[in-house]
């Protein structure tokens, strides 16, 4: 069952904490300096009944110093709660909550007006205006505003039923989204060892799962999973979650997670969608170094807009985000901008690419980050593939390099390889764009191919492969080479590819080439020359080898030996005196093959292997013997390779 996160925020000493105790009886300041000091430092968890449904409360800090706290807990809460005194009224950490609940994306928010039981009608409708006047500018306006008070206990039911209203409004998790929990306490029991809490702020979680730690990268074993202190077999979206992990302690802290198993990677550079607040004191320049809060995780980056030099206080542009530490992100994750000193919430957006190639600022490189912030999924899918271009993209990696969650980005991606609009080889993903050039290339390359070696009849699919850009994931031109064979457009030959048309064959400027070689070699009959002793011109000759090559495959030359090839007829006509002469059944020495075919022992070698090897004799020891006789004449048809 998925559940429902709802975070406290507020001024310090505005009764945060009184009213998470007034709701759920449990004091969440349990630290011994958070008892002394009266005040909350770090965030405290309880659970609260809203009878159709069971919200975890997260109850934050008000302290200024303490909002990196509070932003670890805000990040992933589905309701705001924001607790304002009404004796006090808007004070400053009121209006910063309230901005930090705004950036991260926070659905809904409900105002507990609380204290109530301190001021009189006239003051509380004072501070009810006060309230109202701060919504009207956000995106909260009409919130719920509900008069309370945690020590006399009134208003708690309105509260509650202003938490389950709101509760009830269509959440975004599903649980057939990625696993996802960003960690935001570490702790060690003994006898059970590490453990980790955080919301699970989409997918499942089982009690025996495996899982990946970031930005460590390790795989890990889960060993115990517990919601509210009770021992669960599995959790969905939106709980708090305690998981016990096979694993040391040592350097986890808040800002892990716990993801699914596979190829998520923490990452260090995002390109973000960020909107400075007016109250901003400076611009964001090129390298401005900010503090970044993204799920549990504070990190110091630099940041540099793209689409100017600088970003003013109350604007939105594309920055690029350098981080200091790995992070562990997603498309369409909200983030929060603090300055670094003085520490001030400056800003906050939108996650917009978790692993961006380095491109430049230019209206097409905007066009594809607005499709990538504000378009629908298969329109993101369909931008992502296209900017992986060569590439490609891991299918299961777009479940988080594109936002709208898994269940969404899949559809989209099947809509795609139905209707063309992608390619998937093995577990990659390519854009069609890139594929039909790919095509477009290799039919290219093996015309080209053809051209440049007319004698050779197919090329090796490694010159082909070599065509598409470095970058090119390795499955992509073997696919697309077997595609284009399966369409017709190129045929195997041996292992090798060509054009279904294309000949190999001796053109008009080799002609003189062949009539050389073949009258040097019918002259030579069976004393042939090896290639190395032939004149220069001939020997030195580029297109010597092929040409020997082709001539061996159309049944011109025999090639007896590395190096050495002889004109068919006279190989032919040895064969037949070799038969006609020789006794059969003999062991016959080399003296023998010499005296019927008159030639040294340099120029006979090569012809008794060659004669070994298509069965016309046959080795024993140092003898032959003739093979079982055929008609003499027949020349082996095709020669050795
Ligand atoms: N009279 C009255 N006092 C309250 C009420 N709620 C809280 N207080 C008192 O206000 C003080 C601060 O309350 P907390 O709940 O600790 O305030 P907080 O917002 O959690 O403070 P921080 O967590 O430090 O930001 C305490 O002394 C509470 O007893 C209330 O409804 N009426
Ligand atoms: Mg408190």
């Amino acid at each position: 069952v998925s559940g429902l996160v709802i975070g406290t925020a507020g001024h310090i000493d505005h009764g945060k904490t009184a009213l998470v105790r007034a709701l759920t009886g449990v004091d969440t300041d349990r630290l011994p300096e958070e008892r002394r000091r009266g005040i909350t430092i770090d965030l405290g968890f309880a659970r609260l009944d809203l009878g159709s449904v069971t919200a975890a409360v997260v109850d934050v800090p008000g302290h200024e110093a303490f909002i990196r706290n509070m932003v670890a807990g805000a990040a992933g809460v589905d309701v705001g709660l924001l607790v304002v005194a009404a004796d006090d009224g808007v004070m400053p950490q009121t209006r910063e909550h309230l901005h930090i609940l705004d950036l991260l994306g926070v659905p809904a928010l409900v105002v507990a007006l609380t204290k109530t039981d301190l001021v009189d009608g006239e003051w509380l409708e004072l501070a009810v205006a006060d309230v109202t006047g701060l919504l009207e500018g956000s995106r909260f306006r009409g919130a719920p505003v509900v008069p309370v008070s945690a020590s006399a206990g009134r208003g708690l039911d309105a509260l509650r039923q202003a938490l389950a209203r709101t509760a009830a409004l269509p959440g975004a998790r599903t649980a057939d989204d990625v696993l996802r929990l960003p960690i935001d306490r570490v702790f060690t029991i003994r006898g059970t060892g590490t453990v980790v809490t955080g919301t699970i702020w989409s997918g499942r979680l089982s009690a025996d799962a495996t899982v990946r730690l970031l930005p460590h990268g390790d795989r890990v074993r889960v060993r115990g999973l517990q919601i509210h202190g009770v021992p669960v077999a599995d959790a969905g979206a939106g709980s708090r979650a305690a998981v016990a992990i096979v694993r040391e302690r040592q350097d986890l802290e808040r800002g892990c997670a716990l993801v699914e198993d596979g190829p998520w990677e923490a990452v260090s550079r995002l390109v973000v969608r960020a909107r400075l607040l007016p109250g901003a004191q400076r611009p964001l320049r090129g390298r401005t170094r900010v503090r970044v809060h993204l799920a549990t995780a504070e990190v110091m980056a630099r940041a540099a807009p793209l689409d100017g030099a600088e970003l003013q206080p109350g604007h939105e542009g594309w920055v690029e985000l350098r981080l200091e530490r790995p992070v562990t992100a997603r498309a369409g994750d909200r983030f929060v901008l603090r300055a670094y000193s003085p520490v001030t919430t400056v800003g906050g957006g939108t996650v917009v690419e978790i692993d961006p190639g380095r491109r430049r600022p230019s209206p097409s490189a905007f066009r594809h980050l607005a499709t990538l912030l504000d378009g629908d999924v298969p329109a993101c899918v369909a931008a992502r593939l296209a900017d992986r271009g060569w590439s490609g993209a891991e299918r299961v990696a777009l479940a988080w390099t594109v936002r709208g969650g898994r269940p969404a980005v899949e559809h989209a991606v099947e809509a795609l390889l139905a209707d063309g609009g992608a390619r998937e080889v093995g577990t990659v993903l390519f854009g069609d764009r890139t594929w039909r050039e790919a095509r477009a290339v290799l039919l290219q390359g093996a015309d080209d191919a053809h051209a440049a070696h007319p004698l050779r009849p197919a090329t090796p699919r490694l010159d082909l492969r070599r065509l598409l850009p470095r970058d090119t994931a390795d499955a992509l031109a073997d696919a697309v080479l077997d595609d284009l064979v399966r369409d017709g457009l190129l045929e195997v030959r041996d292992g090798d590819l060509a054009r279904p048309g294309f000949r190999a064959a001796v053109g008009p400027d080799l002609a003189p080439l062949r009539e050389r070689v073949m009258a040097l070699l019918r002259e030579a009959r069976l004393a042939v020359p090896h290639v190395d002793e032939m004149p220069p011109a001939v020997r030195d000759h580029p297109s010597l080898w092929p040409l020997l090559r082709l001539l061996e495959r159309e049944g011109a030359l025999v090639a007896l030996a590395p190096g050495f090839y002889a004109d068919r007829q006279a190989v032919a006509e040895a064969v037949g005196a070799v038969r006609a002469e020789m006794p059969a059944g003999q062991e016959l020495r080399l003296a023998d093959f010499r005296k019927v075919l008159g030639l040294s022992r340099k120029h006979l070698l090569p012809l008794l292997g060659y004669l070994d090897q298509c069965g016309v004799t046959r080795r024993v020891g140092e003898t032959r013997v003739l093979a079982t006789a055929e008609p003499a004449g027949t020349a082996p048809a095709q020669s050795m390779k």
